[in-house]
């Protein structure tokens, strides 16, 4: 299928079915870092079965999420948009991005949970102590595949792992809810082809990404020229996504993939995701460890925190290709 997108019509589209690896990690450990790190090259995507995280965990997660966004609007806004955290409604971000979707994000230390969850239910302690669960065993997840990866291109697990289990780690949690859109003509959001948009095009800034969903497709990964790969939704599946950070800190070898998720047009029912965004604490400088630095490849990028990324991150658009900045010449 070529689509050519309403806003720039010289840009031609092109949908790919390929086979988006699968890690079964229950493999033998070597052959899953080796598989791992191929993807990171590759593709800087991938999914995971078999990864121990119990299913009445994720479970309760998505029947938690889908209490919430069935809330009426007025409700669900009391949360409000402490910019960027909190309750959003087709607003994305601090500049001007739009898509036909709602969403909840939030920090993953204890204190913001417990606020949120007082504003947003009935029953504080349960979404509170639901929300804390599913973070806490993601993140051991995240940390599990960081450490194999770690192994896999030869340096220490703890370089990567200990990133996102320091107390002050900055870690995201997000749950996008995407409403079924009947009327494609009404959407103020991008259009790609007669498809709008549910969440723009984009990179995440952070080091790695888990994302589950319930089954209802809209997940596209980019390989870049113009060709998407749309993702099945498989709710026994994590996806994992390489965030900027790690691109940077594997001096380019690992990419940072964009990708998007269409508006919900052609399913009956809602699509929902469950965003894990691993990310450092904020002054920790981001840079390629010496021994991940070949002699025959320079620094691709300068030193920053991640705080100046962040910074930099919400000043631009979603789209932007933000680690252009940092680029030594
Ligand atoms: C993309 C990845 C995460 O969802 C996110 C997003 C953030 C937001 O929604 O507030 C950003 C986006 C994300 C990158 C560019 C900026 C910031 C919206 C936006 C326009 C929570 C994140 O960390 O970066």
């Amino acid at each position: 299928m070529v689509v050519a997108t309403q806003m720039s019509p010289i840009r031609v589209e092109k949908i790919r079915e390929i086979k988006i690896p699968t890690i079964d990690l229950s493999g033998k450990e070597s052959q899953v870092s080796k598989l791992i790190v191929e993807a990171c090259e590759g593709y800087g995507f991938f999914k995971v079965i078999n990864h121990g995280v119990p299913h009445h965990i994720i479970q309760t997660m998505e029947d938690e999420s889908f209490d919430f966004f069935r809330k009426p609007l007025s409700e669900k806004q009391r949360v409000g948009l402490t910019k960027p955290f909190g309750y959003g409604n087709k607003n994305i971000g601090l500049s001007g991005d739009t898509g036909e979707l709602e969403y909840l994000l939030l920090q993953t230390n204890q204190n913001a949970i417990d606020h949120t969850s007082k504003l947003i239910s009935n029953s504080p302690s349960k979404f509170s102590s639901t929300v804390s669960r599913y973070v806490e065993v993601v993140r051991g997840l995240a940390c599990e595949i960081l450490g194999v990866m770690a192994k896999g291109i030869g340096v220490p697990p703890s370089l990567f792992t200990t990133l996102l289990t320091d107390h002050d780690s900055d870690s995201l949690f997000r749950l996008n809810h995407y409403p079924i859109v009947t009327d494609t003509s009404s959407s103020s959001s991008f259009h790609h082809g007669n498809t709008p948009i549910g969440f723009g095009e984009h990179s995440d800034p952070q080091i790695l990404t888990l994302l589950t969903s319930n089954g209802v497709p809209g997940l596209q990964i980019s390989l870049g020229n113009g060709v998407w790969v749309p993702v099945n939704s498989d709710p026994e599946a994590f996806c994992v996504i390489v965030g900027d950070l790690l691109q940077v800190m594997t001096n380019g070898r690992f990419k940072s993939v964009r990708h998007r998720a269409m508006a919900n047009t052609s399913s009956r029912e809602c699509r929902l995701s469950m965003v894990f965004f691993g990310g450092p604490p904020p002054q920790t400088t981001i840079t390629c460890p010496p021994q991940l630095l070949k002699l025959n490849k320079p620094p691709l990028y300068k030193p920053f925190t991640w705080a100046e990324y962040k910074s930099h991150t919400y000043a631009h658009r979603l789209g932007e290709t933000r680690l252009d900045h940092f680029k030594l010449p």
